[in-house]
C-alpha cells in the first residue's frame, strides 16, 4: 500500500504514495483533525481545494454522538459527512484516557463514562474494530493504552502487555471484516519512555504484520529532547516498507523532526485549535491576532501566503472579528492555518524530491523560531 518514490540521501525522509480505498495520499502528509465528523470551522470544499487527501475522525466521539445507528443508516462516515476522500479514525484508546471521567481497564477492554452524559460504555479491541468497520474507515487504529511520562517501568510494562494483547485481538477481528470493505489496520507502538519496552513493542508489531505502524505515547507532556530521542530511537526500528504514523503532533518543529526520521503521516488539533483562539502561523513564527499591535495593521496575516484569507482580509479586520466574538474570525484563521500547513508539507515533499530536506528544515526553522529555539 506504500510506494516509496524518493528518498533523501542524508536522512530517512521519504516521499511516497499511500493507496487507500478513497484515493491515493501523497506523503509526508499532515492530517487535519475532524473529531466529530467536521474539521471545526472548515467547509469540506475548502479542505478539498487545499488538496487534503486524508483527515482524521474519532471513534470515541462518533460512537457516542451521533451513534452507530445514524452512521449505519447513512452507509459510512464518508456518506454521512459527504467527505469522499480518506478517513483515518483513532481507536478511542487515547480519548477514553484524556476525556472520560471514570474509566477502568481490564484484560477484556476499557469501561468508561461518557464526557457528554455520564453514561457507561465498554470498548474492547474487537468492538472498536467493528465500530471502525461500520464507519468504513480507510485506516483504522487498534485500541491501545497510552501512558503518561513518569510512571514506573512495572506500570509501563503492564500497559504495554495489555496494548499488545489487544493489538493481536484487533488484528484477528479485522481479518474477518465484511466483504467489500478494505480499510487498513494500523498497530500502535507504546512502551512509555523505556527503550527496551519500545523495542519489544516494535518487535511484536513486526511479528503481527499489520499494514501500517503508528508510534503512540509521544508528545504527552515529555520534554522536547525526550520526544526527539524516543522518536529517533523508535522510528529507526520500523520496517522501511510500511507506512509510519506519529500520533498527535502538529507543530512545525515536531513535523520536521518526524519527517527527518522517516515518518509519513501525523495529525494534531494544534493548527485548528490555536486558530480558534486567534493564533496563526506565519513564516516568521506565530502571531496572536487579538493583540493590540494589530489594531491598525492593514497587512494580511502572512504576505507570502496564497490562502483565501490572506488574499482578502487585513490583520486589523481579523483582530476586530476576534475582539467582537464574530464566528468569521475562527473560520478565516482556521482556513489560513490549514492552508499554511498544506503548503508547508508541499515544500517539505519538494525539498525531499530535490535532496535538500535538511537544508529546508534549517532555513524554515531559523525563520520560524528565530532565536527562540
Ligand atoms: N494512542 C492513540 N491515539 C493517540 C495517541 C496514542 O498514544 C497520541 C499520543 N500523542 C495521540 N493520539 N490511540
Ligand atoms: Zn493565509
Amino acid at each position: 500500500m506504500l510506494e516509496i518514490k524518493e528518498k533523501d540521501t542524508s536522512c530517512r525522509a521519504r516521499n511516497a504514495l499511500m493507496t487507500l480505498p478513497h484515493g491515493t495520499v501523497q506523503t509526508p502528509a499532515f492530517m487535519p483533525v475532524g473529531t466529530a465528523g467536521t474539521v471545526k470551522a472548515m467547509f469540506h470544499q475548502s479542505l478539498e481545494d487545499m488538496g487534503y487527501e486524508l483527515i482524521l475522525g474519532n471513534t470515541y466521539h462518533l460512537y457516542l454522538r451521533p451513534g452507530m445507528e445514524v452512521i449505519r443508516n447513512a452507509g459510512s462516515l464518508h456518506k454521512f459527512t459527504t467527505w469522499d476522500r480518506n478517513y483515518l479514525t483513532d481507536s478511542g484508546g487515547f480519548q477514553v484516557f484524556s476525556l472520560s471521567s471514570r474509566r477502568k481497564i481490564s484484560e477484556e477492554g476499557v469501561r468508561f463514562s461518557s464526557h457528554i452524559d455520564g453514561s457507561y460504555h465498554t470498548f474492547t479491541p474487537e468492538s472498536v474494530v467493528e465500530i471502525q468497520e461500520t464507519l468504513r474507515s480507510d485506516i483504522q487504529m487498534v485500541l491501545d493504552v497510552c501512558t503518561a511520562p513518569g510512571i514506573s517501568k512495572r506500570e509501563a510494562e503492564e500497559a504495554l502487555k495489555t496494548t499488545m494483547s489487544w493489538a493481536r485481538r484487533a488484528k484477528k477481528r479485522w481479518e474477518n471484516r465484511v466483504e467489500g470493505y478494505d480499510g487498513k489496520l494500523f498497530s500502535i507502538v507504546q512502551g512509555n519512555f523505556y527503550k527496551d519496552l519500545r523495542k519489544r513493542s516494535v518487535e511484536e508489531i513486526i511479528e503481527l504484520d499489520t499494514p501500517g505502524i503508528a508510534i503512540g505515547g509521544l508528545s504527552v507532556g515529555e520534554s522536547k529532547d525526550e520526544f526527539n530521542e524516543f522518536l529517533a530511537y523508535t522510528a529507526e526500528l520500523l520496517p522501511e516498507e510500511k507506512p509510519h504514523y506519529v500520533m498527535g503532533i502538529g507543530t512545525p518543529d515536531y513535523i520536521l523532526e518526524s519527517v527527518e526520521h522517516g515518518i509519513d503521516i501525523f495529525d494534531c488539533v494544534y493548527p485548528t485549535r490555536i486558530a480558534r483562539n486567534s493564533t496563526v502561523f506565519t513564516r516568521d513564527g506565530l502571531i496572536a491576532l487579538k493583540n493590540q499591535q494589530f489594531q491598525f495593521d492593514d497587512q494580511p496575516i502572512d504576505p507570502t501566503c496564497q490562502c483565501s484569507t490572506c488574499q482578502r482580509y487585513s490583520r486589523s479586520y481579523l483582530r476586530h472579528l476576534f475582539k467582537a466574538g464574530e464566528m468569521l474570525g475562527p473560520m478565516l484563521a482556521t482556513e489560513h492555518n490549514l492552508f499554511f500547513l498544506a503548503n508547508f508539507m508541499k515544500e517539505i515533499r519538494q525539498s525531499i524530491s530535490e535532496g535538500r530536506f535538511l537544508e529546508y528544515k534549517k532555513t524554515f526553522t531559523e525563520a520560524y523560531y528565530g532565536a527562540k529555539i
